[in-house]
């Protein structure tokens, strides 16, 4: 077994206290228990190997997070200095410390020259709460207290906490917890399932309108922000058409409404370039981030403000009632630093956008272009969605889309490699470190699972 060490316990040894001990995301964990949890012991670059020594490309970087891959000594040296130095301090009363000043000089430097100031969080579901007080300080600083709502998708997601997980639109989340005063949702741009007989372009136009109905139905006067994903990612990566971002942005700027990008999945390359908002051409007035900040090696996220907005909470906002005890952690921001330096350093982005991303496309379009069981290839950079399609010319979909694409999961995780399942969608976003070999690797193991997939719904 190629393990920098041996696990110390039997595999259903560690099963069997996981399971006296834990709920994990997003399943049922009575059915988990059952089945017994993967235990992932060691990564490397794009490989993982769980505890009984099978090794695994990582299609998912994670969970969208660790653009550098796995085991990037540059990252663990960064977060060993800054423990040695000076493993923890705050911003609150009057204080700061160099390796958050140094982190953000290198985060503006990098994000378009309209972007200013940032509020650090230790995730995107906080960066996305904080999005919500932030917004409504602005308003009032701007004597327009009434302005208080959000609008956020159906099938959005903006992570779990409560406000956050109101401002997304899964359905499912709210009934387990709640949810909160002044959010609204419209429908998202999901043109291949909702499209009918529309063109993209149309539907997309059409699905913009929608939040300028929305607005007037509401009052523009009540209306404070609308938050959107660049393209969704938990919702099944869905790339909207391209005349869906230009109107959005004319009716936000129309009624006066905050636009409001949330870039935790879509910022630091994943598109090829460092935002996903760059990549639609569009100017967010806030951006939420997390994840790719410091490819997920240590928990950090933060809400960028425009000067605009920046200015007017700094110059006329006086005191802003708001802290977490470890906003810019000083051992996050170090390796959020050094990440950053890596990725600039050694021109990953521009790699995933001039080379491994046209690779990946080119390759994705060769072998499934025609697949029977494929529909559609979505994507950009080192980010692509297969759907699933029962009959091509209608569009129609599996009724049980969902249990095929989990199926085809499976069958992934038997062939040695991660790829994610949504709503009959399979999704990659892997590492932006990519070599063609893991990409060769990447869309090989895919089609074996997608193979093996179309045989059970009877397409091959
Ligand atoms: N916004 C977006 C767009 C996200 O994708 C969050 C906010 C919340 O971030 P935190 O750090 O609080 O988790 C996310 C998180 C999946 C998956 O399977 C996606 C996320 C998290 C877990 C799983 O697609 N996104």
């Amino acid at each position: 077994m190629n393990l920098p060490f041996e696990p110390q316990r039997q595999t259903r040894d560690y099963q069997a206290s996981d399971a006296a001990h834990h709920i994990h995301a997003f399943v049922d964990q009575k059915a988990l228990n059952a089945e017994g949890p993967r235990v992932m012991v060691r990564g490397e670059g794009l490989y993982l190997w769980d505890s009984e020594g099978k090794r695994y490309l990582d299609g998912m970087s994670g969970l969208w997070c660790t653009q550098l891959g796995y085991g990037r000594k540059d990252l663990t040296a960064a977060a060993a200095a800054q423990m040695d130095q000076l493993a923890y301090y705050n911003m609150f009363f009057h204080t700061t410390h160099p390796a958050v000043i140094e982190l953000s000089e290198l985060l503006f430097s990098l994000l378009p020259g309209h972007y200013s100031h940032v509020i650090y969080t230790n995730s995107g579901s906080e960066a996305n709460e904080v999005l919500i007080r932030t917004v409504r300080r602005y308003w009032q600083v701007l004597g327009k207290p009434q302005k208080k709502i959000m609008i956020g998708r159906w099938n959005g997601y903006h992570g779990s906490t409560l406000a956050a997980s109101a401002l997304g639109g899964m359905k499912f989340m709210h009934e387990m917890g709640g949810l909160i005063p002044d959010v609204a949702h419209i429908d998202e741009p999901y043109w291949y399932a909702q499209g009918g007989e529309l063109t993209p372009a149309e539907f997309g136009r059409r699905c913009a309108l929608q939040l300028e109905e929305k607005i007037l139905e509401l009052g523009a006067q009540n209306v404070a922000g609308f938050i959107a994903e660049p393209f969704q990612g938990a919702g099944g990566m869905i790339f909207p058409p391209e005349s869906y971002w230009p109107e959005i942005q004319r009716i936000c700027r129309q009624y006066d409404v905050l636009l409001c990008a949330d870039e935790v999945i879509g910022g630091f390359g994943r598109t090829g370039e460092w935002f996903a908002h760059q990549h639609f051409g569009f100017e967010p007035d806030t951006l939420s981030i997390a994840k790719g900040l410091t490819s997920g090696y240590l928990p950090m996220g933060g809400l960028v403000l425009s000067k605009r907005m920046a200015e007017a909470l700094v110059e006329r906002g006086g005191v802003f009632a708001h802290g977490l005890t470890y906003s810019g952690h000083p051992v996050a921001a170090a390796v959020a630093l050094a990440n950053l330096k890596a990725l600039r350093d050694e021109g990953i982005v521009r790699q995933v956008k001039d080379d491994t991303g046209p690779y990946l496309h080119t390759l994705l379009h060769e072998v499934f272009g025609n697949h029977p069981l494929i529909g559609d290839i979505q994507g950009t950079g080192l980010l692509a969605a297969l759907q699933f399609v029962e009959d091509k010319g209608t569009r129609k979909r599996f009724a049980n889309e969902n249990d095929l694409a989990w199926q085809c999961r499976t069958f992934g995780f038997e062939e040695g490699v991660i790829i994610r399942s949504t709503l009959g969608r399979m999704i990659m976003a892997p590492a932006l470190v990519a070599s063609h070999a893991e990409l060769d690797e990447l869309v090989d193991k895919t089609r074996i699972a997608v193979d093996r997939t179309a045989r059970i719904a009877g397409k091959l």
